[in-house]
């Protein structure tokens, strides 16, 4: 099958830029040719590049700023804030009434400061941080109190069934692959998880650390409480790698900022009648559109997995107040559908 080369990378990667980058490499020895190895080889990616540590994000920021400019309107001189007060929120719930919405989920990503990123880390760098996540996850109490359990050794029925009821990552798709992120699989990886499976943490996937809050329901406020807590539990005892123009750093530009994903399981079968309509429809609203297992997967049942697009120069709590009014806007064009 081929496809149209359309990448964000493609379009920035100019003979300039090309020029400006040649025979620079980061602390963690990452290059240029690095960064775009899952665009060359995935000529349909939307991005198509990664970084391979925090420092590629000033060393070659010849190639990301742009990148980072077209994807989230952040410009070299934007700053970012970050505001996890669950207070800030407009609304309790995605979904006054509870019939639309399935399930709320909310996640973050961080690296830790001085490891390479998951393109770029080193077996040993990457067994060290899962040792420090895992050691600091086990001083959480109450309904953060949980255990972890290694990919390493997990037992195939267990493993499909975490990934089944959308608690786990899958092994990382062929973007992933392509940049690196997936090497040693699946030594150093693992889920830690609360007892109710509410509060959970993968290790060592695209990012060091995935930290998710999620339940059934439409309970926003209360998925985003917990999940503040369990960022500040964590900060406490980590360091994140952070910068104030791009907030949280992660090895895929979408990410940067918030590092955010907040998402609900929704139920539109008349608006799902026509994707590209509703993608439309989402982007208008600021908002993305997923199927319900996941990037690159498709809806089932008319259920789809909807979230903020932006992620960066915007705050955690006011792209939640985003997602809030978008899905409750979805919903009511959803009502008013024939
Ligand atoms: P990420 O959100 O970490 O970027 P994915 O889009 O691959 O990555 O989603 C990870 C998993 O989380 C998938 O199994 C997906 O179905 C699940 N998920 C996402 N949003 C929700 C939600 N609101 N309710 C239940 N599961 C969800
Ligand atoms: C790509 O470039 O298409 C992949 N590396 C995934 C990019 C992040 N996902 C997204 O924007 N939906």
């Amino acid at each position: 099958m081929s496809h149209e080369h359309k990448s964000l990378m493609k379009k920035h990667l100019t003979e300039e830029v090309k020029k400006k980058l040649k025979g620079v490499k980061t602390p963690h020895g990452f290059t240029v040719e690095d960064a775009i190895r899952s665009g060359v080889a995935n000529e349909d990616s939307s991005v198509g590049v990664y970084a391979g540590d925090e420092e590629s994000y000033t060393l070659l920021a010849p190639l990301f700023d742009p990148i980072i400019f077209e994807y989230h309107g952040h410009g070299v001189n934007d700053m970012h804030r970050a505001d996890l007060d669950a207070a800030k929120l407009e609304a309790d719930s995605l979904d006054p009434d509870g019939t639309y919405v399935v399930s709320t989920r909310i996640r973050v990503g961080r690296n830790l400061r001085g490891y390479g990123f998951a393109p770029a880390i080193t077996r040993e760098h990457r067994r060290e941080v899962e040792r420090r996540v895992v050691e600091s996850l086990r001083e959480f109490d109450g309904d953060l109190a949980g255990t972890y359990y290694p990919l390493e050794g997990m037992d195939e029925a267990t493993r499909m069934k975490l990934v089944a009821d959308h608690f786990l990552f899958k092994k990382g798709d062929r973007f992933l692959e392509a940049g690196g992120a997936n090497r040693d699989w699946p030594e150093g990886r693992g889920i830690f998880h609360s007892a109710d499976k509410r509060f959970l943490v993968w290790v060592n996937e695209e990012d060091e650390l995935r930290i998710i809050s999620m339940q059934e329901g439409a309970n926003v406020r209360e998925v985003f409480s917990r999940l503040s807590r369990a960022i500040d539990m964590l900060q406490r005892q980590l360091q994140f790698a952070y910068s104030d123009h791009l907030g949280y750093l992660s090895s895929c530009p979408t990410n940067l900022g918030t590092a955010m994903r907040a998402s609900v399981h929704v139920k539109l079968p008349k608006l799902g009648k026509d994707e590209a309509r509703l993608k439309r429809i989402a982007k208008e609203l600021k908002l993305s559109v997923r199927g319900v297992d996941g990037e690159h997967s498709e809806s089932k049942g008319g259920v789809y997995d909807i979230s903020n697009k932006q992620r960066l120069g915007i705050s955690e709590a006011e792209a939640v107040n985003l997602l809030i009014r978008g899905v409750g806007t979805l919903i009511m064009l959803e009502k008013c559908e024939a």
